[in-house]
């Protein structure tokens, strides 16, 4: 039986994966509302094909629950933020789940640690604990880390067919970790040293962080002089080794944008590609509000209230707000004591905002200037209705000419 810690977006789905490949699976979460929920059939986010998945999982019998239930195996998926000040990793959550399985398990358990640490977390924090417990790792209690590597918007499809990570100390915990995961995995498990699986795992998360960077100075650049940067890059990456990612108004989401902190945070000096690029994507937001401004001069116009943001989650087609630009752009205008623009995002149903709309006509009526903050299918469906304003469209989703770009 296994039990998963942390029914987030990581954790639930992948409990529900196990479960519906025929693995015995409680699912633990200390918010007693999600564990509600779930009890009562009802999924806790939105994501393609996890309704069919939950049934799938409901009828192999998956169960959950706020107690940490005495199994062989733990997976915990728990948040790993940052401290904001030090950039270090904050690993209190790791810290609270994995004591609270020393409370319940027996010897011959094995501890997988999902959640993204930075690397050395789990021999500063996780091991010792372990230890204080008079268990002896290897032989009481196996170790394993093993990073998940799913997309949000696509989560269900790459769990199946994504390479994975494992990280252990020997290779026969490894190999038993390695099967489970087959359960549901089609992609090639790599079994590796805990080290190498925490580096690897943020090493991944930062090459995509500096390589947005590396297209928004690019965006920054290209505007000063007049070029078009969409077009330099489809055209830089005809070469056959080069591949630049899209510039856009900033990096959110819990990952990209929060990952490379930890190398910054853990090797001060040393890591100054990475810090660069975590500061310019930091300042896209502001770039954006640049932009409005610009824009607002030009066309004359002086009405903040006229001016609307579209799109609050961190990317397109999610519910999911975490680090999103649009609350980035919005805490930079807090900051200039600016009076926050109105905002519609079709997948944020609950107020998070100030001045939120819930319905996309009567948002648009009330502009006369748009921002596109994500590339929601919704919109690119529908940008007739965009056709009387004003529209600056920060993710290039507007093919006539007369848009605003970055
Ligand atoms: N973004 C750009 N330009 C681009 C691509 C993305 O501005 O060309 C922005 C997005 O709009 C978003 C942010 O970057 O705000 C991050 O989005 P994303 O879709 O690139 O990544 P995440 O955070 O949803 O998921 C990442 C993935 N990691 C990598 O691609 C290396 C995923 O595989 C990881 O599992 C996940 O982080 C994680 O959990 O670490």
């Amino acid at each position: 039986m296994v039990n998963v810690i942390g029914l987030g977006y990581i954790g639930l789905p992948t409990a529900l994966m196990l479960a519906s490949n025929g693995v015995n699976v409680v699912g633990t979460d200390y918010n007693q509302e999600i564990v509600n929920n779930l009890c009562q059939g009802k999924t806790t986010f939105k994501e393609d094909g996890l309704d069919e998945l939950f049934a799938d999982a409901l009828a192999n019998g998956i169960q959950f629950s706020s107690e940490y239930i005495a199994t062989e195996i733990y997976i915990v998926a728990v948040p790993t933020p940052y401290d904001k000040f030090s950039k270090k990793i904050d690993p209190c959550y790791v810290i609270t789940a994995v004591k609270n399985i020393m409370d319940v398990c027996s010897k011959g358990a094995t501890v997988v640690i999902e959640s993204t640490v930075s690397p050395g977390t789990i021999d500063k924090f996780v091991r010792p604990i372990i230890e204080a417990n008079g268990f002896i790792i290897g032989e009481d209690i196996n170790l394993v880390h093993a990073p998940e590597r799913i997309i949000p918007g696509n989560m269900l499809h790459e769990l199946k067919y994504n390479p994975r990570t494992i990280g252990a100390d020997d290779m026969t915990t490894g190999e038993i970790v390695k099967e489970l995961y087959s359960s549901f995995c089609q992609g090639d498990i790599i079994v590796t040293d805990i080290r190498t699986a925490e580096m690897t795992k943020v090493v991944e998360n930062t090459y995509r962080d500096i390589n947005i960077a590396f297209a928004n100075e690019l965006a920054k650049i290209c505007r000063l002089d007049n070029l078009d940067v969409y077009e330099i890059i489809r055209i830089a990456n005809m070469h056959p080794r080069v591949n630049i990612l899209q510039p856009g108004p900033g990096v959110g989401g819990h990952c990209i944008s929060v990952d490379p902190w930890f190398l910054v945070g853990d090797y001060p000096g040393l890591a100054n590609i990475i810090l660069a690029a975590r500061k310019i994507n930091d300042s896209m937001p502001e770039f954006v509000l640049e932009r409005v401004h610009e824009i607002m001069k030009e066309k004359g116009m002086t009405d903040l209230t006229k001016i609307g943001l579209y799109g609050l989650a961190y990317k397109e087609n999610v519910d999911d707000i975490r680090e999103s630009p649009t609350l980035q752009l919005l805490e930079v205008m807090k900051k200039h004591l600016a009076p926050p623009l109105k905002v519609y995002d079709p997948f944020v149903r609950s107020d998070v905002v100030e001045n939120q709309y819930h319905d996309f006509d009567k948002f648009i009526d009330d502009l006369d200037l748009v921002v596109i903050m994500v590339a929601h299918d919704e919109i690119k469906e529908h940008m007739d209705k965009l056709d009387e304003k004003v529209v600056l469209d920060t993710r290039n989703i507007c093919k006539c000419d007369v848009v605003y770009k970055l």
